[in-house]
């Protein structure tokens, strides 16, 4: 077996000790360097895992295809490992950590055999940024690396940058055989370290990501006084060339990469609007010496959904995906390059699809039911640097001040499109009760309504009670705290057909959101919030169906009187970690929906 050193002791005897269990037959540092990542994509192509793509079309891109039974994150075989079970909370599944250690450590041993360990130092956030956190990753997946290397800032800068002495995550990674018996996605947040195995998906492989900046992350600031939260962050530039910047936490699969990177529509174009994308998954965000909250995004890529991508829906990231470019579970086209449903142009006739069998177009399985080109969860790795509506401010230190935080859910009824919350603690009721309907982003059955407090239900790494009241805390702590709102984009008619045509349009909704921040607009009070008039809302050359917009913008009382029957089982589970002022709100929002009546007891 190969040898290397390390200057930081700490993460010497790890990385022995690591190799020890895992028995690879050699251990490589990733350094950064353009060479080493070429050698890499090449040593891939050549075992079969990654498939070079064409490179007139789509140069540096690569296809690969995960295994079938390993398609999106595995939320049933997720962990959070603390001493004690109280300390994880009602919401996570949980393991004493010593037989977590013992569970994996069974499967580890010798998994690398035959294979490379891979050392990736990396940081999320820019290094050295007081935002930011060293991890390394140790895996014998060098589509991990390659993932990795898109995804964050890694080699010799953040090992220089980790020196002798400081703190850093460890996370280790094995394929395994990617046996989903055999797969365990693991968090020790009281020993900082992560252990991912029998996986060779995204969220749960790529350790940086979930595991890191959300699960382990949000324990740590807890601690530290900030957050860690699972929101895109992006600048509306108004016409008089002043940016604002707004955080949004939708969940998983529910439009926060659409959103962080939309073109304005023609009607608001025309006013001299400009995005400017900061991230689309992942925000930490901070108190600064002038009060108000700053945010960075930690990541340096995307990760997105490539079903419904086309330059319709999201022209931004289809310029981004052209070139450097990981795609993960789409259809390969026989002019070698890829496809997906809801892509653009026609649809090709034949390919080979995500599970690698031959595919025609209109192809049906027995049931009848048409054969997909590409996973519904299919995704695409790209540099966020790529993208034309990449901010200026991307290794900015200090990050960028956020006017407004937005939480929003999926939800074909109930939800108005857009609501103001009416104070910090009343928009935390509003994030700690989002629901929303179940994507492809997860298993199990889809469309079903899960409540998904801050789409953070599959990330928050400690007692959720327990980030309630950090998030009420962390209002105490601002004197210029952002307005929260809430938003929901996928309302549907009698038809069943969306409402409101989302995507670009949506900007309507931010313009209308950052004017109440700047006290410019008006509204109406409603028992939830409060709500846009349709004249407070820009519709020129919207052209919505006739009596939409007052669909869209219907509070029905019976409806939400049903919702908090589940809200308040929902509480329930927390006992007394849920803050008595969320009760509080419950109660409030119960008496102004019955016009006074006070709700009955918990
Ligand atoms: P994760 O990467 O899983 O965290 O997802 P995300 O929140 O970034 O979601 P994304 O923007 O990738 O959108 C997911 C799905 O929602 C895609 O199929 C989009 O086409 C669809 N979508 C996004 N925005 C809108 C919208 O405004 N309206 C409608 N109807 N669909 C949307
Ligand atoms: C999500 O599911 O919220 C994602 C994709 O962003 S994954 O990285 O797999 O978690
Ligand atoms: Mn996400």
């Amino acid at each position: 077996m190969g040898r290397i050193t390390f200057e930081n002791k700490v993460l010497n005897d790890w990385v022995a000790e690591m190799a020890a269990m895992c028995r690879p037959d050699d251990i490589e540092l990733i350094d950064g360097s353009q060479e080493q990542k070429k050698t890499l994509e090449s040593k891939s192509a050549a075992m079969g895992e990654i498939i070079p793509l064409n490179p007139k079309e789509l140069p540096g891109c690569f296809l690969h295809r995960t295994n079938p039974n390993d398609v999106a994150r595995t939320e049933h075989l997720t962990f959070i490992c603390t001493r004690k079970q109280h300390d994880a909370g009602p919401i996570n599944n949980w393991m004493p950590p010593q037989q977590a250690y013992d569970k994996a450590r069974a499967i580890f041993t010798g998994a690398m055999s035959g294979r490379t360990m891979y050392v990736i130092p990396f940081s999320m956030g820019p290094v050295g940024s007081p935002f930011s956190k060293v991890g390394v990753e140790l895996t014998d997946s060098i589509y991990v690396v390659l993932n990795m290397m898109i995804m964050t800032r890694v080699g010799l800068p953040v090992l220089n940058f980790l020196g002798k002495n400081n703190e850093f995550t460890k996370c280790l990674h094995s394929k395994a055989d990617l046996n989903i018996e055999r797969r365990l996605i693991l968090h020790f947040p009281e020993d900082n370290t992560i252990w991912s195995v029998g996986s060779g998906y995204g969220g749960n492989v790529l350790l940086g990501k979930k595991c890191l900046s959300l699960r382990i992350a949000s324990h740590m600031a807890a601690r530290e006084g900030w957050l860690a939260e699972h929101m895109l962050i992006m600048g509306v530039e108004r016409p008089n060339g002043q940016i604002q910047y707004i955080a949004a936490a939708f969940p998983s699969a529910c439009g926060k990469t659409n959103l962080a990177m939309l073109v304005p529509p023609e009607g608001l174009k025309r006013k001299g609007y400009r995005v400017w994308t900061v991230g689309d998954d992942i925000a930490w965000m901070r108190v600064d010496t002038d009060g108000s909250l700053w945010a960075v995004n930690p990541e340096t890529g995307f990760f997105g959904v490539a079903p419904g991508t086309n330059s319709k829906t999201n022209p931004n990231m289809v310029e981004t995906i052209k070139r450097n470019t990981i795609f993960t579970n789409v259809l390969l086209k026989p002019d070698g390059t890829v496809w997906w449903e809801g892509a653009d142009g026609e649809i090709p006739e034949s390919g080979i699809d995500w599970q690698g069998r031959p595919w025609k177009r209109g192809a049906q399985d027995a049931d009848g039911r048409p054969v997909l080109g590409a996973h519904p969860n299919s995704r695409f790795t790209t540099p966020v640097a790529q993208c034309p509506s990449a901010t200026f401010r991307l290794e900015h230190h200090h990050g960028v001040p956020i006017s407004a935080v937005v939480f929003g859910g999926r939800r074909q009824h109930l939800a108005p499109l857009v609501y103001e919350t009416f104070n910090w603690r009343h928009g935390v009721f509003s994030g700690a009760t989002m629901g929303s309907e179940r994507t492809a982003a997860q298993y199990g059955k889809q469309g079903e309504v899960r409540r998904d407090p801050m789409a953070m239900l599959p990330f928050c790494g400690y007692n959720m009670g327990h980030y309630f009241r950090h998030w009420l805390n962390m209002g105490k702590k601002m004197s210029k705290a952002p307005r929260i709102f809430h938003v929901n984009w996928f309302r549907t008619g009698a038809d069943g057909k969306f409402l409101w045509p989302g995507y670009r349009e949506n900007l309507r909704v931010l313009e209308w959101i950052l004017d109440r921040c700047n006290g410019t607009v008006g509204c109406q009070k409603t028992p939830i919030g409060y709500l846009p008039r349709t004249k407070d809302i820009d519709m020129t050359k919207l052209n919505l169906a006739e009596g939409a917009i007052k669909k869209l913008l219907a509070v029905n009382r019976k409806d939400w009187l049903e919702e908090l029957k589940g809200i308040k089982e929902f509480f329930k589970t927390f006992g007394d970690d849920l803050p008595e002022e969320l009760w509080q709100e419950y109660y409030a929002l119960h008496k102004r929906l019955t016009g006074g009546r006070a709700g009955t007891g918990k």
